[in-house]
């Protein structure tokens, strides 16, 4: 076997992944059969709405579809949170997501697994610095990312999801705006290569899709040339140039079902395998490389607080319904964060 080979069946290939991180392999994970019968009859006995993001472990997504909760992106989590009756609302994703459901749903208990899961994107923008740099370029359109908190969305004119950036800077760009964006510098220079927009973009990244590199992935092609390659926008330009898609998570789902190739390569968060394979079941789905070769990654395409959302702690939630993981947004900053979120949702 070629390290490259060796590569591929060790680390990549995702159906082994799934297969581990799902029932099939329950004890050589660990992972205990009557734990998960217990959280989702706790789930079902309970006034709850579970939604949970393509990038949680596989398990916790099929609890979250097994118990009638919803998995998407975290726009799509807020609706769909927003829309239920339940008056307990448990959001199975990081911090920023939380904070835009309880914004969206203020009559409800919103509730994590863990407040303490946050984004590199977030921490990496802190309304201190963002205040500074939005007052030294004045007259500019704010346009933030979802993954950011509701302190930095409170300053902004827009948010927006990378389904909708670029039609939004299009639009921006129609009425001679010019932006300042942050904090994904990845998607910020994507989103200014398409629409040629004035954009000062902040320097912000994610953890997880920064690390994806172009040398292991040339290895990677040579042996499934026929491959198509599906980009999240908040990678490398490298990535983005030779892709057959770039897209936000829904988009790269909808693109392996569109697209007719047989094999993808695939830049994201390795927890969208999941759905994705529910959606392509004989497609074969390969993680693509986070570094070159003989390099170590740090994050290897899963994002580490996005996997804090562990069977134990959201036990410990049905349980307990400790006050630490509890959402709670300043209600002056919900009002000025909501004005944005609306307009989002509205265009
Ligand atoms: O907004 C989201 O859910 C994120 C973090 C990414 C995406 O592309 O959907």
């Amino acid at each position: 076997m070629t390290i490259i080979e060796d590569y591929v069946s060790s680390r990549s290939e995702i159906k082994s992944y799934l297969a581990s991180a799902l029932s099939e392999n329950f004890e050589k994970q660990k992972v205990n059969t009557s734990l998960v019968d217990e959280v989702k009859s706790l789930i079902l006995s309970q006034d709850i709405c579970l939604v949970s993001h393509y990038y949680v472990d596989p398990l916790i997504q099929k609890i979250t579809e097994d118990t009638g909760g919803f998995v998407g992106d975290s726009l799509e989590m807020a609706r769909f949170g927003a829309s239920r009756d339940s008056r307990n609302l448990i959001v199975c994703g990081v911090s920023f997501m939380g904070e835009t459901a309880k914004i969206l749903s203020p009559e409800k208990l919103v509730w994590m697994p863990t407040l303490e899961a946050t984004c590199s994107l977030d921490l990496g923008c802190s309304e201190k610095e963002f205040k500074k740099f939005c007052d030294s370029n004045p007259g500019r359109t704010v346009v933030v990312y979802a993954n950011t908190s509701a302190a930095v969305k409170a300053m902004a004119d827009w948010v927006v999801t990378s389904s909708m950036a670029v039609d939004l800077v299009e639009y921006l760009t129609t009425r001679n705006e010019s932006i300042i964006w942050a904090p994904d510098r990845y998607l910020g220079r994507y989103v200014k290569n398409l629409t040629g927009a004035d954009m000062l973009i902040w320097d912000g990244a994610c953890v997880v899709h920064e690390e994806f590199r172009i040398n292991d992935l040339e290895q990677i092609k040579k042996l499934w040339p026929e491959a198509g390659l599906l980009v999240h926008p908040e990678s490398p330009e490298e990535m983005i140039q030779v892709a057959d898609a770039v897209g936000s998570t829904s988009q790269l789902i909808l693109a392996a079902e569109k697209l007719p190739h047989n094999t993808f390569i695939v830049a994201t968060d390795k927890g969208i395998f999941y759905k994705m394979q529910q959606k392509v079941p004989s497609k074969r789905l390969i993680a693509a490389p986070t570094r070159g070769e003989g390099g170590t990654c740090q994050s290897c395409a899963h994002c580490p607080w996005m996997s804090m959302n562990n069977l134990d702690r959201l036990k410990n939630l049905l349980i307990n319904w400790p006050i630490y993981c509890q959402v709670k947004v300043n209600s002056e900053l919900a009002r000025k964060a909501l004005i944005p979120l609306q307009r989002m949702l509205n265009f």
